[in-house]
């Protein structure tokens, strides 16, 4: 078992959405999360075993991985939050490009079994989160999303290999899905017949109807969500046109997205880029402001099977910015 850089849960917030104001979001510009801490990796020794219902077992060395047909994806990078908080909105979020080998092709490789549905990842790292000792980080994801072609193994981030903090030398990608099933520190896959037992798939990272109503739902395909970068405060000046844009993301593509000023009275449709990969899309819509003082602005992203962001405290929350409108500029 590998010693730690780092105990306990850590967390980097490096830029609020208001200033992720490029398509890719440098790797240093990135949050960063762990619930146990970093372990001290060796990338030289390091293997990747591929398991459970596969015909046969694979022990792959970087080197292997690095052999085999390597793809690019840009995904979203979103954290589902706080498990022990679920339903306060954190924003933690970037989009960067991964590059790595199709985790389709490890489980091809393998041959998978025909009772299989499920496909455990566990990283190296180990400790004490939420008051008990954690011998691994694991997590599951459904057979059918494994096999996408999207999930990645992946190798690098933005080009470059993945610094340990962000997982390297070696971690799971699921575009589409929350930040919490891209397991760091990859060591192994295991093919199974059902979810995996533990506690980051059963305790932590299931939503439950607050209500008490309905079944528990993991934690896996990404919610609308959307964030407003311009305009900030002093930016905006009474009957001059001014630009609104941000960044609108889901599992699914986005279809369309509303901007309100008026704190939610009315809403407006926004224009939407076409979605490139799994990447967020930027939105944009101009507003020239008759008055001075206080607007809140707000951004609402719908999906094409008509999921939307709600007002009520959830993950995805609809993000709300208190703009000052100042005098028009004497020209
Ligand atoms: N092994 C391992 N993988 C992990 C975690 C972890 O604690 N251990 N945290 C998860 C969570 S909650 C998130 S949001 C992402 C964060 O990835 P990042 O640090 O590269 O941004 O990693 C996920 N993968
Ligand atoms: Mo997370």
């Amino acid at each position: 078992m590998p010693a730690m850089l780092h105990e306990g849960f850590g967390l980097v917030q490096r830029l609020r959405p208001e200033h992720l104001t490029s398509f890719i979001t440098a790797e240093a510009d990135l949050f960063s999360v762990w619930h146990l801490g970093i372990p001290d990796v060796g990338p030289d020794s390091w293997t990747l075993r591929v398991g459970g219902l596969v015909s046969h077992e694979l022990t792959l060395s970087l080197g292997d991985l690095r052999g085999m047909p390597q793809t690019e994806i840009v995904s979203v990078h979103e954290c589902a939050g706080s498990p022990l908080a679920p339903t306060v909105p954190q924003r933690r979020v970037g989009n960067v490009r991964w590059r790595g080998v199709r985790l389709r092709d490890l489980l091809d490789l393998a041959g998978v079994e025909d009772d299989a549905r499920y496909v455990i990842s566990t990283g190296l790292d180990h400790g004490v989160y939420d008051g008990t000792h954690h011998e691994r980080y694991e997590k599951d994801l459904p057979l059918a999303k494994a096999r996408d072609g999207d999930a990645l193994v992946a190798l690098s981030v933005n080009g470059a290999p993945l610094p340990v903090r962000r997982g390297g030398p070696l971690r799971l990608v699921v575009p589409g899905y929350y930040g919490t099933n891209s397991t760091k520190w990859l060591d192994s896959l295991t093919v199974s017949a059902h979810r995996s037992t533990g506690a980051f798939t059963t305790t932590y990272y299931m939503d439950r109807p607050e209500d008490g109503s309905g079944a528990a739902v993991p934690v896996w395909e990404l919610a609308p969500n959307s964030c407003l970068v311009a305009p900030v405060d002093g930016a905006v000046h009474a009957g001059e046109p001014v630009e609104i844009w941000g960044w609108a993301w889901a599992g699914e593509p986005v279809s369309s997205v509303e901007v309100t000023t008026d704190g939610g009275r009315h809403w407006t449709p926004a224009r939407v880029a076409r979605r490139r990969g799994y990447g967020w899309q930027r939105f944009s819509c101009s507003w020239t402001p008759g008055t001075v003082g206080e607007h809140v602005l707000a951004c609402r992203a719908t999906t094409g099977s008509g999921a939307t962001q709600p007002t009520t405290p959830r993950r995805n929350r609809v993000h709300q910015r208190v703009v000052f409108v100042e005098q028009a500029r004497s020209r």
